[in-house]
């Protein structure tokens, strides 16, 4: 192995990828490729914890490898591979579950609000995996001696759960794991639902006028940038308090144009919010345009080029997670 620092991370095959997921996450692994070993993988199993439908699920994950490809991750050196192809994810997510209370899961603020969104306090109908998928991360992260994980605001919880949990384990069967590093990306831009900003862009957010997708045509992602909701000033400023939604469209138009955003707004002082989001169209039209491009190459060609390496992946990063699982397993008294 190098001597690069460790990273791992992975996206949910939960719909299509969005802009949001573009600039949170795949952006910068591109940037962080070059310097971190990177093992990005596809979270399959992490989005059957929600409704899911299993021929969207298959598409979805085929669409993920390509634009994780298309959107400039290198296949020659950046691991990408399926979640379910390396079966220790599940084995290890046992064996923390097991060394984990309910009460720190209750506690996780994500499950409390999906959990309360869903079904008002009534957690009967919940399903479990939104309750422990914390710990399958844990294990996505703690297998593979990961030095730094990127998080995000609302995965700072989790992370400190996977510290708590590798330090725990340490203290009562000897050092197994690495303690795992937060990474906070700098700029990193949070980009928020173009309907309502108060809420973040995901992928499965209900009203898609909100969400620019990656593979949205031309004419869809003009028609959500002109009707993105705005305020009654008309006055470019950046003011996450005062002018939520304007401060999210500079917000975009800054991560991709990797602009500063006092410059930005210095260009459009005394321009109306038609002709800024007429300008930040085109910039995302051309932007997703080039990845879209790229996305129908690289599909033609899945099943020839991108399949076989998620396997071959797979296989290497099941060689190198064994003898963690094997180490475990050992410390724990599963094996002798
Ligand atoms: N709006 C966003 N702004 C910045 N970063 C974002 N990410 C997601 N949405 C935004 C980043 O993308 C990665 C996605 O990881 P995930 O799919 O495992 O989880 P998620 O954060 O739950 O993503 P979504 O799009 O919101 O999915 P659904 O709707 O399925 O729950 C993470 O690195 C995240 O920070």
């Amino acid at each position: 192995m190098s001597n690069k620092k460790i990273m791992v991370s992975g996206i949910q095959p939960s719909n299509n990828l969005t802009l949001g997921n573009y600039l949170g996450a795949l952006k910068p692994f591109v940037d962080l490729q070059k310097k971190y070993k990177m093992f990005v993988f596809i979270a399959d199993l992490h989005a059957i914890t929600n409704e899911f439908n299993r021929a969207m699920l298959l598409k979805n994950k085929k669409n993920i490898a390509c634009l994780y490809c298309a959107c400039g991750l290198d296949i020659k050196k950046t691991i990408i591979f399926n979640q379910s192809d390396v079966c220790s994810h599940n084995d290890l997510s046992h064996v923390l579950l097991c060394h984990t209370t309910l009460g720190e899961l209750k506690r996780m603020t994500q499950f409390k609000t999906k959990a309360l969104t869903k079904n008002d306090n009534n957690t009967s109908f919940i399903r479990t995996g939104l309750l422990t998928y914390p710990i399958l991360m844990a294990a996505d992260i703690l297998l593979y001696d990961t030095d730094v994980v990127i998080v995000g605001a609302d995965q700072k919880q989790h992370l400190e759960l996977t510290r708590n949990l590798a330090i725990r384990m340490n203290n009562k069967y000897g050092k197994m794991f690495n303690i795992p590093q937060p990474f906070i990306l700098k700029n990193a831009s949070r980009i928020m639902d173009l309907v309502d900003a108060k809420i973040k862009m995901s992928k499965s957010n209900k009203n898609q006028n909100g969400v620019i997708y990656l593979l949205d045509d031309k004419q869809t992602i003009i028609k959500k940038i002109m009707t993105a909701k705005t305020d009654s000033f008309n006055k470019i400023r950046y003011d996450k308090k005062n002018q939520l939604e304007i401060s999210n469209l500079l917000e975009i138009y800054a991560s991709l144009t990797d602009k500063n955003i006092n410059d930005i707004v210095k260009k459009y002082r005394n321009k109306n919010y038609k002709l800024f989001k007429e300008d930040l169209a085109n910039i995302v039209v051309e932007k997703l345009d080039i990845i879209q491009k790229k996305f129908k190459k690289i599909s033609k060609d899945f099943d020839k080029k991108i399949e076989p390496i998620l396997k071959k992946n797979a296989e290497y990063c099941t060689a190198i997670v064994k003898r963690k699982t094997k180490l475990v397993y050992k410390k724990i008294g599963l094996t002798k």
